[in-house]
C-alpha cells in the first residue's frame, strides 16, 4: 500500500488483518504489542493497532496534556506521539514561554503563569463536521481558554475568562459553524469577588461562558445555580447542555452530597443572544462582558433533574440526544433534543419529560462516546470497564419493554475517564476506533517509581465485539482527546513570511529599517540592543556581536532555509535562552547581557552535519 494514497483501502486491509489477528494478539504476545517494526523475516508483520514502518496513520489524535499544560498530537491507530504543542506550559525545546512571540500570546491570559491544567481539546466545525482550522482547550488551573492554529500547530491565542473561577468543560458550537466556544466555569465565587461576602456561600455563583471563536473575546456569560462540570452542543445551533452538580450550594464535600438529584442544565442560545441584544444584561467590575441571568425561573435555561453529581455530557452524533453521565449513579440520563423544543415552546410541564431513557450501565459512568450504528460506549470508572449499549434499546427499556440494551462490557486497565471514538463528536462518526483514557496503569508497565504513567488504550470497535488492541502509556494527564481523520487536517510544512505569528517582530524590524530576509545587523536604541541575524544551515549570519554589560538584548533570528524539516535553534549559554526557528520563520527572544566576557550561542535543533559547529559569540564588554 502506498503511504501517500488515500487511506480508505488501507483501512480495509488493516481492518481485515485486525479481525483475523487481534484475538491471537491478545491471547499470545500480550495486549498491545505496540511494536512498530515488522519482526518476521518473510513479510513485515503488522501488529494490531499499529501501522507499518513508514506508513502514515489514518487519523490525527489531539490529546490533552492535563496538568502538563500542553496538547499532544498522536498518529492513530498507531498511537505514536507525533508532536507536542506547548500551550499553558513552558517548553525548553521550542522556547515556548521564553520567546517574545510566545510571551505575547501567553500575556493574553493574564498571568504570567508557569502552569496550566488542560482538559478538553476540541476542533472547530462547520455544519457538524471538523474544519481543520483550530483546536481549543481549557485551562482549569488559571481560568483560561487557548486556541491552537492547525495550519502551524502552534497556540495563537490565550485568554482568561473574567468573573469566574476554574474553566472546566469546553466544547465548540457545531452548527452552523463554530461561532462560539462554550466553556463551563466550575467553582463558585461571590459576584463581585472583591472581598465581599467572603464566607457567605449563598452569595457564590458560577457562569456558563461563550467565547467568540475568531476574535477570542468573551461574548456573554450566563449565571447558573450549582457548579458547572462538562458541556456539549447540539447539531442545530440552538442548545448547549452542561452537567451541573452541587444544587445544594455547599462548599464542603458532605454539603455538596446531600441532595439525591442535581441537574443537566440546557442553555437556549438564540434566547441568550436575544437577551444580550435587547440589553437585558449586567456587567461585573471592570469587565464589559454582558452577563445574563440563567438561574432557576429564567426562560434562557432549563434545569433537568438527574441523579446527583453527574459528570460527562455528550451529544449523540445523530443530533437527537444529550447524555448526562451519572458518576455516582450507575445510569446515563438520555435527554431528547426534540423534547427540549417542546419544553421551550411551553408544551411540557416537567423538565423530566424531556428524558427518554436512563439505562443502568455499571458503577461510575463518566463519559460516553458513539459510533454511527446507534451504539454508545460509556466508561465505568469504578468497574474499570467500557459498557457498549444500544441507544434505541435503552429507550425501549425505559418505556417498559423487556430488552437488554447492554451488548458488551470490556475490561480496561484501569479506571477510565474520558473515551473517544474516531470522528465521534461529529456527523462523520465512523465507528472504527475507540480510545479509552485510563487514569491508572498499576502493573501494566515497567516500574518507573511512585509516579506511574497513565494508560491510553486503543479498542477496535469496527466489528460486533470491542477488541482491546493497544496499551499506550502517557504522561499526566490526558483527560480527553479527539480523533480526526487526516483528510480534515492540512498543516503547512514551511512558514509563510507574512505569518501573523511573528507580525509584531516583523513590524519592529521594519521600524529599524531591517529586511529580515537578508540583513545581519545590530541596531542600538540606548541600552536596548537588537541583533538581527539570519540562519542557513550550518551558519548563523553573524558569528559575533559586541554589547555592553547591562544591555538588554533582543535577538531576532530568521531561518532562510527553505527545506522542509530544517529547523534551527538559538541558545545563549548561561542566559536561560532557547528558541526554535523553523524554515522561513522569524523568532525573537529578549534577555539581559548581565555577564561580561565571551558568551557563546549555538543552534540546538539538529540541522546539518555541521550542526554542532553552528555557533557564535556575544562579546560583552565590562
Ligand atoms: S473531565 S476525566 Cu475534565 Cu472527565 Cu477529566
Ligand atoms: Cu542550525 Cu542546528
Amino acid at each position: 500500500m502506498s503511504k501517500d494514497k488515500g487511506s480508505d483501502n488501507a483501512g480495509v486491509t488493516r481492518r481485515n488483518f485486525l479481525s483475523a489477528t487481534a484475538l491471537a494478539g491478545v491471547a499470545g504476545a500480550g495486549i498491545g504489542g505496540g511494536l512498530l517494526t515488522g519482526c518476521s523475516p518473510k513479510a513485515p508483520e503488522k501488529h494490531a493497532g499499529t501501522v507499518g514502518l513508514g506508513e502514515l496513520d489514518e487519523y490525527y489524535g489531539f490529546w490533552s496534556g492535563g496538568h502538563s499544560g500542553e496538547v499532544r498530537i498522536l498518529g492513530m491507530p498507531s498511537m505514536r506521539e507525533l508532536m507536542r504543542i506547548p500551550v499553558f506550559n513552558i517548553d525548553s525545546a521550542t522556547g515556548w514561554g521564553i520567546t517574545n512571540e510566545s510571551k505575547e500570546i501567553m500575556a493574553g491570559g493574564g498571568g504570567p503563569y508557569m502552569n496550566g491544567d488542560a482538559h478538553h481539546p476540541h476542533m472547530s466545525m462547520v455544519d457538524g463536521r471538523y474544519d481543520g482550522k483550530y483546536v481549543f482547550i481549557n485551562d482549569k488551573a488559571n481560568t483560561r481558554v487557548a486556541r491552537i492554529r492547525c495550519d502551524i500547530m502552534k497556540t495563537d491565542k490565550i485568554i482568561s475568562i473574567p468573573n469566574v473561577s476554574a474553566v472546566h468543560g469546553l466544547r465548540v458550537q457545531k452548527v452552523p459553524h463554530t461561532k462560539y466556544v462554550f466553556c463551563n466555569a466550575e467553582l463558585r465565587i461571590p459576584h463581585p469577588n472583591d472581598g465581599r461576602h467572603l464566607n457567605d456561600p449563598t452569595k457564590y455563583r458560577t457562569m456558563f461562558n461563550a467565547v467568540d471563536a475568531e476574535s477570542m473575546e468573551v461574548a456573554w456569560q450566563v449565571v447558573v445555580d450549582g457548579n458547572l462540570d462538562n458541556t456539549d452542543a447540539d447539531f442545530k445551533g440552538t442548545y448547549a447542555c452542561s452537567t451541573c452538580y452541587n444544587s445544594e450550594g455547599g462548599v464542603t464535600l458532605p454539603e455538596t452530597m446531600r441532595n439525591e438529584r442535581d441537574w443537566a442544565v440546557v442553555f437556549n442560545i438564540p434566547r441568550i443572544e436575544a437577551a444580550v441584544k435587547a440589553g437585558k444584561f449586567t456587567t461585573l467590575g471592570t469587565s464589559k462582558v454582558p452577563i445574563v441571568d440563567g438561574t432557576h425561573g429564567s426562560d434562557l435555561t432549563v434545569y433537568i433533574p438527574v441523579p446527583k453529581s453527574p459528570h460527562g455530557l455528550n451529544t449523540s452524533p445523530d443530533g437527537k440526544y444529550f447524555m448526562a453521565n451519572g458518576k455516582l449513579s450507575p445510569t446515563v440520563t438520555v435527554i431528547s433534543i426534540d423534547k427540549l423544543d417542546d419544553w421551550f415552546a411551553g408544551k411540557l410541564k416537567d423538565p423530566r419529560d424531556t428524558v427518554v431513557a436512563e439505562p443502568e450501565l455499571g458503577l461510575g459512568p463518566l463519559h460516553t462516546a458513539f459510533d454511527h450504528r446507534g451504539n454508545a460506549y460509556t466508561t465505568l470508572f469504578i468497574d474499570s470497564q467500557i459498557a457498549k449499549w444500544n441507544i434505541d434499546d435503552a429507550i425501549r427499556a425505559y418505556n417498559g419493554e423487556k430488552v437488554d440494551y447492554i451488548t458488551q462490557k470490556l475490561d480496561v486497565q484501569y479506571q477510565p475517564g474520558h473515551l473517544h471514538t474516531s470522528m465521534g463528536e461529529t456527523r462523520d462518526t465512523d465507528g472504527k476506533w475507540l480510545v479509552v483514557l485510563c487514569k491508572f496503569s498499576k502493573d501494566r508497565f515497567l516500574n518507573v517509581g511512585p509516579l506511574h504513567p497513565e494508560n491510553d488504550q486503543l479498542i477496535d470497535i469496527s466489528g460486533d465485539v470491542m477488541k482491546l488492541v493497544h496499551d499506550g502509556p502517557t504522561y499526566a494527564e490526558p483527560h480527553d482527546c479527539i480523533i480526526v481523520h487526516r483528510s480534515k487536517v492540512n498543516p503547512i510544512k514551511i512558514w509563510k513570511r507574512d505569518d501573523p505569528f511573528f507580525a509584531t517582530t516583523s513590524a519592529m524590524a521594519k521600524q529599524d529599517g531591517i529586511t529580515l530576509e537578508k540583513d545581519n545587523k545590530v541596531v542600538r536604541h540606548g541600552r536596548e540592543v537588537r541583533v538581527y541575524m539570519t540562519a542557513v544551515a550550518p551558519n548563523f549570519g553573524m558569528t559575533d556581536f559586541t554589547v555592553k554589560k547591562g544591555d538588554e538584548i533582543t535577538v531576532v533570528m530568521t531561518n532562510l532555509d527553505t527545506v522542509e524539516d530544517v529547523t534551527h535553534g538559538f541558545v545563549m549559554v548561561n542566559h536561560g535562552v532557547s528558541m526554535e526557528v523553523g524554515p522561513q520563520q522569524t523568532a525573537s527572544v529578549t534577555f539581559k547581557a548581565d555577564k561580561a566576557g565571551v558568551q557563546w550561542y549555538y543552534c540546538h535543533w539538529f540541522c546539518h552535519a555541521l550542526h554542532m559547529e553552528m555557533r557564535g559569540r556575544m562579546l560583552v564588554e565590562a
